[in-house]
């Protein structure tokens, strides 16, 4: 059949740019007949224009049929869904057969059908006359459809199969999604052109390949012809800067409206370079995806990912692992951001079975392979965001590389070529990896990388500046590590930078499941949640991970002095003149003074307000956007920094320690309890010590308590499952000793079934002025070899006891040891449902840190200096056990955990586990709380 040919597609016209021409088009999308077979076997008689389709569904265009009730999805990362047997395919392959009828506009002669995109292999007819078939789903295909429009009534007959030689080309992480996904035109647009425009010292230069005349009205460039080339001063394209000149290039059928950007990529000395300034890509990977309409996606949302992005301070973005919607492309010049155009390429299936019968190596497929890079260099070569070719992802090694990539060369030598999966980097201008650990991101940085077997490549690689197209693996909560990345992506010019996978937790609605992942559709073969790994949750909501990044990726810095603060401009291209410069005063979190700081546009020392007030006085300087910018409005917020005025931390700490030295005991036995304070509105069990009462609401606890949720960082790096085989998650308390004297001392034993190790956990509880002072001394026993998951106290009160919380200390997002960059001391408040931060995938979250006090509402608490607070309407066990947020209901309780410390987070998913420094080890502690009334 021919959709296990090798062969890419036929009855194509040549590959072109895209652009926007004022030919007449005819807009195709809306609403087709559909019909649905379970085998490609099928007549072929609809595309006749009389069949009669009255009895098929309506489908709207684009879009993927499984969306809409036609089948269901189904995801998987690496493993093919079908036997990997190319380029044979499964009798089961969901054939979709499509009809539209359209009128032709009066005066209409010639015409091209343009398809930009369909899953996977497509064959069409018009008006019965077949134009012939193509494959690349994420590439255009034009067919010529002259000959055969009819004045008046047309039928436009399309049939799709699921899969086809091609799905083997098409592994992608994601989900598989059948269907005519992207925009279907009838235009008489024949266009074609290649514009360059380079920048050097000011002058920009500019000639284009193809026909007609090109003008630039703004710079005076009139009339310029192909091959002509002419130098003039402009202003540069950069991403920071994203300068666009209106361009016209005039044919004789018609007018094309282009948008010209002079930029120029080099390498020199290993060193990536945008018009002679080093690169740094602060980027992501963006996959196509609406939780609605999988990987058809509206131009808002394509803008709003765009804007998205700016706004968290990301320049950067790889289209993984495919060429997107070219509309996209524009926003990336109109609103600038650096782009790696990846071509529609991935095996990585094939590396379950040791690359055996890779494509990548299949001489068969080099024709395929050439035909995607060929048809994505072709549409979005005008580009000034694009700067470099990808030649796919995970694809593996082999000969088919050197194809597409002398190609490349040849066609575009203005960009360098990018591919990860080959080591050797033979066919491609940059060193790219993924999920390097930070200290081999540094010896890379530093040149002192492990040699290839191959001297000269070996040479050449080191001559090659390095990124990382993939790195910090946003899934559920984290990435951990993220600052030091950054730290050595600044340090070393080799390092320039690299994208965060990914964009956006590929979650689907549905009814039950609020947003489903992997297995959730009876997927016999799948990943699970591996398709949940964003920066933002499936409904484009920031994510702490975002949040965190964008302090991360910060352009601004401000480092504190004594009485000055140094503003270090950050940005590659920029100055600092469209920012405006906000000090804010607070002191214990309330706002005492507010000032306008006045910042040379290069950056430099500028003298600090003083400050002075009750408690901890905080300096807050801001950079936000001085005057609307096409991104964000004025006052938009790109960088902060904080600094402690007054006290002194050690004096901060010193006052804490002295205070409890004041107090006094207040401790009375009363029948079977001890009671506290004059109307004993908090009590402890005589007998087992326990605290039943605290200011008069009901308690369990506070214990000691080891377990979290498991991250899906704990799961997949395997700590979770260290900490389950323990029994960390069903801990056993035993009580030795109750003593009451000035003070109630509690000793226990915390322990897990099984195993001789433990804990000695001490409490001793003072009363003083109306509060309770708790001091719990921990002691481990037995040989504590990996790190816990938290070390705290669990705390449970009765259901409405807490509907608030409001705090003095980091916020207002969470913050674990090695994430929560974004969180800055402050005065916060939040419902108890805002404290939790909803992962698709349930799991440990909402920490936040190094919490001065908190008031519940019911009672507060103070650290000493600090504590970490969870506050939660279920229990760490609850989110242990739910699978989808639905799961996770309000039950009778409210779960306090009340932290001295928690593991770091890391990103072991894909990637390193948290720096050794985050590590959460048992040893002998102490923890100290005071509980007052609220
Ligand atoms: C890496 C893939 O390139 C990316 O598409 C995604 O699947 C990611 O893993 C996991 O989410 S490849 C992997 C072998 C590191």
């Amino acid at each position: 059949m021919d959709l296990e040919t090798f062969s890419p597609g036929s009855g194509l016209l040549e590959p072109r740019a895209a652009l926007r021409s004022d030919a007449p088009a005819l807009d195709l999308n809306g609403t087709w007949r559909f019909r649905l077979s379970p085998t490609a076997n099928v007549p072929d008689d609809f595309a006749q224009p009389a069949f009669d389709d009255a009895g098929w569904d309506e489908l709207p265009v684009p879009s993927h049929w499984n969306l809409h009730g036609h089948g269901a999805p189904a995801y998987t990362n690496v493993d093919f869904p079908i036997p990997v047997d190319p380029p044979r395919v499964p009798d089961e392959n969901p054939t979709g057969d499509y009809r539209r009828v359209f009128d032709l506009p009066d005066g209409w002669t010639g015409g091209r059908l343009r398809f930009e995109g369909a899953d996977s292999f497509a064959r069409v007819w018009l008006n019965g006359h077949e134009l012939g078939f193509w494959t690349g789903s994420r590439l255009p295909a034009e067919f010529d459809a002259g000959p055969h429009l009819r004045p008046g009534r047309n039928v436009l007959a399309v049939r799709v199969h699921q899969w086809s030689a091609a799905s083997y080309l098409e592994d992608q992480d994601m989900w598989w999604l059948p269907g005519i996904f992207r925009d279907v035109t009838l235009t008489r647009s024949t266009a074609d052109v290649f514009v360059r425009a380079s920048y050097a010292d000011g002058r920009g230069t500019l000639s284009f390949a193809g026909s007609g005349t090109l003008s630039v009205p703004e710079l005076g460039v009139a009339d310029l012809s192909p091959g002509a080339e002419v130098t003039l001063e402009v202003e540069p394209w950069t991403a920071e800067t994203p300068r666009l000149y209106d361009a016209v290039l005039t044919l004789p059928e018609e007018t094309v409206r282009l948008r010209v950007g002079f930029r120029t990529i080099s390498i020199v000395d290993g060193v990536l370079l945008a018009n002679g300034r080093p690169l740094l890509f602060k980027g992501v990977n963006r996959h196509e995806f609406h939780p609605e309409s999988g990987r058809t996606l509206t131009y808002e949302t394509m803008r709003e990912d765009v804007l998205l992005m700016k706004r968290h301070n990301v320049n950067a973005v790889r289209t993984s692992h495919y060429p997107p919607h070219p509309d996209f492309l524009d926003l990336c010049d109109e609103l600038g951001l650096w782009v790696i155009d990846e071509c529609d390429l991935e095996t990585h299936g094939f590396g379950m079975i040791g690359w055996r019968g890779n494509p990548t190596d299949d001489p068969r497929y080099a024709d395929a392979l050439l035909d995607r890079m060929r048809r994505m260099v072709e549409r979005d070569k005008n580009h000034p965001s694009v700067i470099m070719w990808s030649l796919g992802n995970e694809a593996g090694v082999g000969r088919n590389l050197a194809v597409m990539s002398d190609w490349t060369r040849e066609r575009d030598p203005s960009r360098p070529i990018h591919y990860e999966g080959d080591r050797s980097c033979a066919h491609t201008d940059v060193y790219s990896r993924m999920y390097a650990s930070h200290a081999e991101v540094e010896l890379i940085g530093r040149g002192e990388e492990a040699p290839l077997d191959d001297p000269e490549l070996d040479a050449r690689r080191r001559g090659l500046p390095f990124m990382q197209c993939e790195y910090a693996h946003a899934m559920g909560n984290g990435p951990g590590g993220l600052a030091e990345y950054q730290e050595l992506f600044e340090k070393y010019p080799r390092l320039a930078g690299g994208f965060i996978w990914e964009w956006i937790d590929h979650g689907l609605a549905h009814p039950e499941h609020e947003y489903a992942y992997g297995g959730d559709y009876g997927e016999p073969v799948h990943d699970s949640n591996f398709v949940i790994d964003g920066l933002v949750f499936p409904d484009r909501t920031p994510s702490p991970g975002l949040i965190d990044l964008k302090k991360v990726f910060e352009p601004v810095r401000f480092e504190f002095g004594d009485g000055v603060v140094r503003v270090v401009n950050g940005y590659g291209f920029a100055d600092l003149s469209h920012l405006e410069f906000l000090a804010t005063v607070e002191a214990e979190g309330e706002t005492v003074a507010e000032h306008r700081l006045t910042v040379p546009a290069e950056g430099g020392e500028v003298k600090l307000p003083a400050g002075s007030g009750p408690g901890e006085v905080w300096l807050t300087v801001r950079a936000v956007l001085a005057a609307d910018q096409p991104w964000a409005g004025a006052g938009h917020e790109v960088a902060w920094g904080q600094a402690l005025l007054s006290p002194l931390i050690g004096e901060a700490v010193e006052a804490v320690e002295a205070a409890p030295a004041t107090w006094t005991a207040g401790l009375v036995r009363d029948g079977g309890e001890i009671s506290v304070g004059p109307a004993g509105d908090s009590a402890f069990d005589l007998e087992t010590g326990r605290l039943i009462r605290l200011f008069g609401v009901e308690v369990e606890g506070p214990r000691l308590g080891l377990w979290r949720a498991p991250t899906d960082n704990d799961t997949y790096g395997g700590l979770a499952g260290k900490w389950r085989g323990l029994g960390l998650h069903r801990l056993t308390h035993r009580v030795d000793e109750v003593e009451l004297g000035d003070a109630l001392t509690v000793r226990t034993r915390v322990a897990p079934a099984a195993t001789d190790l433990g804990m000695r956990a001490t409490y001793t509880w003072t009363a003083s002025d109306g509060g309770l002072e708790l001091r719990m001394d921990v002691e481990p026993e037995g040989d504590w070899a990996d790190p816990i998951p938290r070390l705290g106290l669990d705390l449970t009160l009765p259901a409405g006891a807490v509907e608030h919380v409001t705090w003095f200390g980091r916020g207002p997002g969470e913050a674990y040891p090695d994430t929560g960059m974004a969180a800055r001391v402050g005065r916060w408040r939040a419902s108890l449902d805002e404290f939790q931060t909803p992962y698709v995938f349930p799991q440990e979250n909402g920490h936040r840190a190094d919490v001065r006090w908190a008031d519940l509402g019911a009672f507060k608490v103070r650290g000493f200096p600090v504590f970490g607070l969870t506050a939660r309407p279920w229990s760490a066990f609850d989110l242990d056990r739910a699978r989808h947020r639905p799961d996770l209901v309000p039950g009778g309780r409210v779960h306090l955990g009340l932290d001295l410390a928690q593991q770091g987070i890391g990103t072991a998913t894909c990637g390193p586990g948290a720096l050794p420094g985050y590590d959460l080890r048992a040893g002998r502690t102490t923890f100290r709380l005071r509980f007052e009334p609220s």
